[in-house]
């Protein structure tokens, strides 16, 4: 089998004596590197004196991790400003948030170029290329520069918005023209993939796109649900939840997320449907993520300060209904707080997939399952039809869902659970790469593309 070369911002290299990184493109490609030989190259995290140069290189059995440094004013023009201060946004369908700098713009494209120069030496003739995520739209057209002609897929893990908000983006067609380098890009949905091929095509470019849904292990989810729940953290949580029922939110502190709408939603459950007072308790868990873009700071006032309201307007002598943990708690525990859990509630205002959703359902028993409330604008929804879906706009719809699931009977959480299950072992995590890497396989070979770009 030809080697597997994957591309993107980050590499989880493993450190030793540490149990591997979990989470993330390291779990969702586990199975594809396992039973193939592959080479994975990025950032190394770390910033240096300047961007790229020899890379460091670690084989770890059928795995070569390759990385390189940025300098500190790369990280910052292309990590920092690009991808996150403007990418980020548009992507998410956020025009307003985001933040547009030439110099950014140029610093973006410069390390592209400094990845495919430090690549390219490292590459065989048969290799395939996968390239992964929205820091690396022009890296194709990049390595095509520097002498590549293997094949190359990209796939996006977050959204696309529709062409004209792309359109907000002054350089959009150099960057669709970049991304029409590859032989197959590969979205989350079918409307990712519909905004895609629109603006790849009115940028004049054929580029084939299709969805291809990222899955998870759902079974060793399972099993690590089944394991945690019997551990210390959940029976204290357990314990200390006092019998009242547990909605659960998790994840990165982030906008697209949606959790001041999420504590709002919240809220108005405990308005409006008064008999789940001191019945239920929100735990929020959202670890700052990007700590060093100024909007993601005043999210997480903006947070402190509306649970903190919550619990004022609400609590009780002995009940607080917002647990609100800006602190990580590793995803093995959050495990088990699923399976305890009897909502799920993930509201993101716009989410490529949303693994959190289909790691909830992975994690319930299912003789007693609970429900997921979830965003219908996460990819996610697309395929779990057993969820409540609500507009996360809407609290008052947030909090109608979420009353909903609780009063919910065990018939109907059972029905419901059970097609969502089926649908997470059918478009497993395994699943997601190899149909992406048999796609690319049968793309790459069509002879009008065969030439290379
Ligand atoms: P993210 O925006 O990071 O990913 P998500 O899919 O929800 O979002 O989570 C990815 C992984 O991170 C999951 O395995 C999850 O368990 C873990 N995670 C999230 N919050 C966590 C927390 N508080 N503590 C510990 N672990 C946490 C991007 C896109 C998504 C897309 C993924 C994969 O934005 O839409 O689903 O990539 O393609």
């Amino acid at each position: 089998m030809a080697r597997l070369v994957i591309v993107s911002n980050r590499v989880p290299v493993p450190r030793p004596r540490e149990r591997p990184q979990a989470g993330g493109l390291a779990v969702a490609l586990k199975e594809a590197l396992a039973t193939r030989e592959a080479l994975w190259f990025g950032w190394s995290g770390q910033t240096g004196p300047r961007t790229g140069g020899e890379p460091t290189i670690v084989t770890i059995g059928q795995t070569t991790f390759a990385t390189i440094d940025l300098s500190a004013e790369d990280y910052r023009l292309y990590y920092t400003g690009f991808s996150n201060g403007m990418l980020w946004p548009l992507l998410h369908y956020r025009m307003g948030l985001a933040e547009f700098r030439r110099e950014e713009w140029e610093g973006y494209r410069r390390v592209n170029a400094a990845f495919a120069q430090a690549l390219v030496p490292l590459l065989r003739e048969d290799d395939t290329i996968w390239v992964h995520d929205f820091h690396l739209f022009p890296l194709a057209a990049a390595l095509r520069a520097a002498g590549a002609r293997q094949r190359i897929g990209f796939f996006l893990h977050v959204p696309f918005p529709p062409l004209p908000l792309f359109r907000a983006l002054p350089q959009c067609n150099i960057l669709l023209r970049e991304l029409a380098a590859c032989d197959l890009v590969g979205t989350q949905t079918e409307t990712d993939a519909a905004n895609l091929r629109e603006g790849l095509r009115s940028a004049g470019f054929d580029v084939p796109v299709r969805a291809f849904p990222i899955g998870i292990d759902a079974e060793e989810f399972a099993r690590e649900a089944e394991r945690a729940v019997r551990g210390p953290e959940a029976r204290r949580l357990a314990g200390s939840l006092g019998g009242r029922a547990l909605i659960l939110g998790v994840d990165r502190l982030d906008y697209s997320k949606g959790l001041p709408q999420r504590l709002r939603g919240f809220a108005a459950l405990l308005r409006r449907f008064p008999e789940h007072r001191g019945r239920v308790t929100l735990l929020q868990v959202a670890p700052v993520s990007r700590g060093d873009v100024g909007q993601y700071r005043a999210l997480r006032r903006e947070l402190d300060e509306l649970a903190g309201r919550i619990n004022g307007e609400h609590g009780d002598i002995d009940w607080v209904p917002v647990r609100w943990m800006t602190r990580a708690v590793p995803r093995a525990t959050l495990a088990g707080f699923h399976r305890l859990a009897r909502v799920g509630l993930v509201t993101p205002m716009r989410d490529g997939m949303n693994l959190v959703a289909k790691e909830f359902v992975a994690a319930q028993d299912e003789a007693d399952p609970g429900v997921l409330v979830l965003s219908c604008f996460a990819g996610a929804a697309d395929e779990l039809k057993g969820a409540i879906l609500v507009n996360p706009h809407d609290p008052d719809e947030i909090a109608e869902g979420l009353n909903a699931a609780l009063v919910m009977p065990a018939s109907e959480r059972r029905a419901r659970w059970t097609a969502d299950i089926a649908v997470l072992r059918r478009n497993s995590a395994a699943a997601w790469a190899e149909g992406f890497l048999a796609a690319l396989a049968e793309h790459a070979a069509e002879p009008a593309r065969a030439g290379g770009w």
